[in-house]
């Protein structure tokens, strides 16, 4: 995998690069990764990156002319590489992500039909108020992705949040135990939230384990934790038993089990 990182703070990405189970991607070679500094590509000598926003207001605005540079010499690395570049800037007026778009995005990062579509991602952080609005003008970038609904100090975090999400998901970055985890786990991301989940010891103060999960019945467990799921579904995210039901996802069983619900807890 071919990445390409736009930021005026390349440090911040030793958060990921370097600790926790994604940096394995990066230690064992899985991705090509690469920092372009802006600054690096400012026009003067004080090595400027930002400007006053013409017409006057608060702010700053990040100027075109460096980042214009610095992602075509990302683009230009990319195609060297043989990939196709997509641009993402992360930015708070972007498509929310979701899993589902972290499924897509690998698809395309790793398609093997058609090698010559492959993508590498480039990634715009910006930092400031905003980005001069002829870098969408010069048709520099591709998409637009938000993390959510909230407005953060600098497209870094953001960057890593999709990072993590996308290389969790690549083979070989989790280990074994944990790839098994990953699988229910984007399926509930998909569809309902996940059961609840417990340890030793089976009595924890007042709280036992439930018996279910102790009578080696795998039959009967499967079916407890379908409930469990769709309990906390319920409970905590309706809007995803609407999605899910409108995708065809429920059965005729877990419909009847949440009508019970439903009435017991109106
Ligand atoms: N999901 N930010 C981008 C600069 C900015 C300001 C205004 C466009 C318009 C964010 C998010 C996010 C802060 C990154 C503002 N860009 N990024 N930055 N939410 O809040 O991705």
């Amino acid at each position: 995998m071919a990445l390409d990182l736009i930021t005026l703070f390349p440090e911040m990405f030793t958060a990921l690069t370097q600790q926790g189970v994604v940096s394995r991607a990066f230690k064992q070679g899985l991705v090509n990764v690469q920092f372009w500094n802006p600054r690096e590509f400012a026009l003067n000598a004080n090595k400027t990156v930002d400007d006053r926003p013409y017409g006057g207001g608060p702010g700053m605005v990040m100027m075109a002319a460096p980042l214009a540079a610095a992602i075509r010499a990302a683009c230009e690395r990319q195609r060297a590489l043989g990939k196709k570049p997509h641009v993402i800037y992360l930015s708070p007026q972007g498509r929310v992500l979701t899993q589902t778009w972290i499924a897509d995005c690998l698809q395309h990062v790793q398609q093997q039909s058609n090698i010559e579509t492959q993508r590498g991602l480039v990634l715009l952080c910006g930092r400031y108020e905003a980005i001069d609005e002829r870098l969408f003008d010069l048709g520099l970038i591709d998409e637009e992705l938000s993390i959510g609904d909230v407005v953060v100090s600098g497209g870094e975090l953001p960057a890593m949040l999709m990072l993590d999400a996308l290389l969790r998901c690549v083979e070989g970055v989790l280990n074994d135990d944990m790839s098994a985890q990953q699988d229910s786990f984007s399926r509930a991301v998909d569809g309902l939230l996940d059961c609840s989940h417990y340890t030793r010891p089976e009595k924890f103060e007042e709280f036992t384990v439930p018996s279910v999960l102790l009578s080696g019945d795998h039959a009967k467990i499967a079916v407890f934790r379908r409930q469990q799921s769709l309990l906390n579904t319920m409970r905590k995210r309706f809007d995803l038993i609407e999605q899910a039901r409108a995708q065809g996802q429920l059965s005729v069983a877990d419909e009847k089990f949440l009508a019970s619900q439903m009435d017991s807890e109106g």
